[in-house]
This record gives structure tokens, C-alpha cells and sequence, in this order.
């Protein structure tokens, strides 16, 4: 009789136990591709897990998303690194890092970003490359992010106004500018003073200074052209030379333009489909699709959220994980686990392995719970619902489990977590189907166990 994870195991690799050949060495040897996912609301710790597996890697890509996007990455030494629109991989001094024609890029929070790294030590020269067909997001992306959030008073999605929504906006209007805009000044300006007018047309109190803004971009275009080129033939071209490329994914699929909690969602697609589109890499080529998920749940914004826990355990879990947002400082609200959008989520994406974050900030806990269903009007439902209104009236299924209650943040080894924590896994991935590859037991670059 195999264990629920050999089964799971087995059925995602085509009849071979992956994980009974030596834990991250195999992705590197036999999977030339990985794309790391949030399966959540985001903040799963997938920079973590980027960071960790780019080691491996040659190249790493983002896709989609834009600075609001917050990875935090540890370095052995313990030394913390925030980054936003710099793929996570960046310390890994072998590695290319690109920037995929899906993200909206901020130049100027991007040249800070390299600042603060190159203040730290990180020098990125000669190992960055941003896509030419990547979309800008200028200052007044920015102001319109503010402003309609402010029209919706009262029903505010909570973005991080960093102006995503405005920008992935003017790109499907097709009336966006892109990087490679910036190699013709005369052009770029006429085109920025076009989109300036729409915002001007379009809201009350509109603040931009279009001129300003055109010659500042001047100077930033004299910086950022020798880094901008074709990433759609650079990771093809890189791919069919048996090069390693791993793609890190910003957001989650729960905050999916498509299938998150609409509209409480980001304005790109965070699911495998966006790195399809965000890079022009093509979904056969991927061997491995890696779902982060929290041990618990968080969620940043407005918007539903099924298994959230309010009062003193909201606050123990907030203070024991730390969660608070990487790019805007906001509190996280939080929860249980919720299986019902963890199988949404692996089904979605196509989930080879999950990486399980933050058990040890679960270790207090004499008991956990885990959301193992969905019940609207007496009736248990198959799948995430699409609208709000079920959303939020919907209520949860728990099962109980019974808590470890000891400290696992210096475990390393499989067999030495507690027997109670690895039943949680077990029952996580019996619900899932997909094998808990990876545990984290903490934030640093060492604490995380490999499942055998
Ligand atoms: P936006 O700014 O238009 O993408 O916001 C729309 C919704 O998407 C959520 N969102 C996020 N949720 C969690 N973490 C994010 N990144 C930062 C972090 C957040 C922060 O890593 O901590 O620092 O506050 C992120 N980015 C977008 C957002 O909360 C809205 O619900
Ligand atoms: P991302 O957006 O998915 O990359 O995640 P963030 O970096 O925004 O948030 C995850 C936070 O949890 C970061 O502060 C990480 O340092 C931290 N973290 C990641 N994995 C673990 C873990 O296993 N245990 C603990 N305690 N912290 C973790
Ligand atoms: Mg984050």
C-alpha cells in the first residue's frame, strides 16, 4: 500500500517517484524549466523559494505583476533583502535575471531597487535583462490607482497603489507605452502626453506633470538601454541550448484577474497561463510547476476570504509570522488553510510539488483547523464559486488536527519533525494530490526540510 504522497508522487511524474532520487539536485538534472506559483492571496514565500532553488539555475524570469510584487529574501549571513521588481534569483551571481514583457515596470522604483542592492553588495551588472515589449508604468499610472480607489469609497479593493491596475489598463486600451519606446524620445513623448490627457479627461484633480516626467525619462533612457533587449529569444535561445531557466511567480492565483476572488484581484494573471504569456516560454517546456502555500493563509486588501480568524489568534499569528506586507507595511489578515482553494489552485496551474511555508509559526497551536470544504445553502460545492456573494456567504468545512506544540524552526531533517506535523502535511497532501516537497521552518535560506 503506498502513502498518500508516493501516490500523488507517482501519478504527477509519470510513474516515478521523484523524491526518492535526492531532493532539489534531480529538478536541476532533469527539469530544465520550473515555475514557482502563489496558490494563495500572495506572500506564500515564494521569493524564499526562488532564492533557494536559483542556485540551480542559469536563468530566472519574471513574468507578470509589476512593484507590487514583495519578495523577502535572507541571505546565510542573515542579511534581508526586499525585493520587488528584481527577479529574487538575484543573488545568485551565476544567474541572469530577466524581467518578461508581462511586468509593468516602474523604472524609477527599478533603478532604486538596484540602488538599495547595490548598497548591500549586490552588483546586478551585465546579469539583467528587461523584455522591450515589458509596459511602463509612469507616475500617472500611479495617480489614477490613488484616485480610483478613493471613487470607490467604502468598496476600496485595497491595492498597493503602485499603479498596476492603470497600467495592465492602458496596455489592453493599446494605448500603453513600452520599454522599447524609449529608443525614439520624440515618439515616446508624443505618446506620454496622449495618455496624460486621458487621465486628465477622465478624473477630477488629476495631478501629472507630463513635461517633467518626459525629460526625466530622457535621462533614464541613457541608463536603462544597454539592459533592455528580446527576452522572448533570450530564454527560447537560452532553453535550446539545455540551459536552466526558473520562472518566479508574483501574486497568487486566488488574486487571478480570471480566477481570483474578481474584483478583489490583481490586474495580471499570476497562474501558469501568465507565464506563458509574460515570458513567450510555451507550457511544454515546463517540468515542473511548484505551488507555494502557506501552512496557514493570508490575505493583504479587501475582498473574501473564507477561513479568516479574527481576535487573539489573528493577532498571535500575525506576531508570530510577521505579517506584515513587504511593499506597503499593511497588516495581513489571516486564516486556516483552505483546502477547497488549494486544489482550485492546483488544478489551475497544474501543480507538480507544493512547498509548504510557515509551519513553525503554527507550533503553539494545541490544535489546528483545516478548511477541507465549502457549504452555500445547505449544499457542499465542487469548486471555488466565481461570484461574491457566495463568496462570502459560504461557509467553511473544518477538520481538526491535533498541534505538535514544540519549537521546529532548527529541524532540517524530515524525520525529526514531530509525528503530529507530518500527519498535517500527509493530510494536506491526501486533500491536494500534489507531494509537500518542500517545509519551511522559517525565514532563513537554511530552514526548510526536504520531503525524502
Ligand atoms: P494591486 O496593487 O492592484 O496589485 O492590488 C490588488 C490586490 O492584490 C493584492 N496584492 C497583494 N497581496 C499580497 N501581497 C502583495 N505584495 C506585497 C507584499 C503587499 C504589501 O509582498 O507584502 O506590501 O502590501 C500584493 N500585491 C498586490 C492587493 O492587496 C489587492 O488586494
Ligand atoms: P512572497 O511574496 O511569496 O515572496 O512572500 P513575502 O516575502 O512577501 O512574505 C513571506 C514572508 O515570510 C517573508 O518575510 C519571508 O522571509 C517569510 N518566510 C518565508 N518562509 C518562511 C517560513 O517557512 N517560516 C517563517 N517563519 N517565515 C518564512
Ligand atoms: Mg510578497
Amino acid at each position: 500500500q503506498s502513502s498518500p504522497h508516493q501516490a500523488a508522487c507517482s501519478m504527477m511524474s509519470g510513474g516515478e517517484c521523484l523524491h526518492s532520487h535526492g531532493g532539489t539536485r534531480l529538478l536541476q538534472a532533469r527539469l530544465p524549466v520550473a515555475v514557482v506559483l502563489g496558490t494563495q492571496w500572495g506572500d506564500e514565500g515564494k521569493g524564499k523559494l526562488v532564492d533557494i532553488l536559483a542556485r540551480q539555475y542559469d536563468i530566472v524570469a519574471r513574468a507578470q505583476g509589476g512593484a507590487n510584487a514583495g519578495h523577502t529574501i535572507y541571505d546565510e549571513a542573515g542579511t534581508k533583502y526586499k525585493l520587488h521588481l528584481i527577479p529574487s534569483g538575484v543573488l545568485n551571481k551565476n544567474a541572469h535575471n530577466v524581467v518578461g514583457n508581462g511586468v509593468v515596470v516602474h523604472l524609477p522604483s527599478m533603478f532604486e531597487e538596484l540602488e538599495t542592492l547595490a548598497g548591500q553588495g549586490v552588483d546586478i551588472e551585465g546579469r539583467l535583462l528587461l523584455s522591450d515589449r515589458a509596459h511602463l508604468l509612469f507616475d500617472l499610472h500611479k495617480e489614477v490607482d490613488g484616485l480610483r480607489e478613493a471613487e470607490l469609497a467604502g468598496k476600496q479593493i485595497g491595492t498597493t497603489k503602485r499603479g498596476i491596475g492603470p497600467a495592465y489598463a492602458s496596455k489592453a486600451t493599446r494605448n500603453g507605452l513600452r520599454v522599447g519606446d524609449l529608443r525614439d524620445l520624440a515618439t515616446f513623448a508624443d505618446k506620454l502626453r496622449v495618455l496624460a490627457r486621458d487621465g486628465a479627461q477622465r478624473f477630477e484633480g488629476f495631478q501629472y506633470d507630463v513635461e517633467a516626467d518626459i525629460e526625466r525619462y530622457g535621462a533614464i533612457a541613457r541608463r536603462v538601454l544597454p539592459f533592455v533587449g528580446d527576452t522572448v529569444d533570450f530564454v527560447n535561445t537560452a532553453y535550446e541550448a539545455g540551459r536552466r531557466i526558473l520562472v518566479e511567480g508574483a501574486n497568487a492565483t486566488m488574486l487571478d484577474l480570471d480566477f481570483g476572488t474578481y474584483p478583489f484581484v490583481t490586474s495580471s494573471n499570476p497562474s501558469v497561463g501568465g507565464v506563458a504569456c509574460g515570458l513567450g516560454l510555451a507550457p511544454t517546456k515546463y517540468g515542473a510547476i511548484i505551488g507555494v502555500a502557506k501552512a496557514y493563509t493570508t490575505r493583504v486588501g479587501a475582498g473574501p476570504y473564507p477561513t479568516e480568524v479574527f481576535g487573539a489568534l489573528a493577532e498571535d499569528l500575525r506576531r508570530i509570522g510577521a505579517e506584515y506586507g513587504t511593499t506597503t507595511g499593511r497588516p495581513r489578515r489571516v486564516g486556516w488553510l483552505d483546502i477547497p482553494a488549494l486544489r482550485y489552485a492546483t488544478r489551475i496551474n497544474g501543480l507538480t510539488a507544493l512547498n509548504l511555508t510557515k509551519l513553525d509559526v503554527l507550533s503553539d497551536l494545541p490544535t489546528i483547523r483545516l478548511g477541507v470544504g465549502y457549504r452555500l445553502d445547505g449544499r457542499e460545492l465542487p469548486s471555488v464559486p466565481a461570484d461574491l456573494d457566495s463568496l462570502e456567504r459560504l461557509e467553511v468545512v473544518y477538520e481538526e488536527l491535533p498541534g505538535w506544540q514544540s519549537d521546529i524552526s532548527a529541524v532540517r531533517l524530515w524525520e525529526d519533525l514531530p509525528a503530529a506535523a507530518r500527519s498535517y502535511i500527509a493530510r494536506i497532501e491526501e486533500l491536494v494530490g500534489v507531494p509537500c516537497k518542500w517545509i519551511g521552518v522559517g525565514p532563513g535560506r537554511d530552514a526548510i526540510v526536504s520531503q525524502p
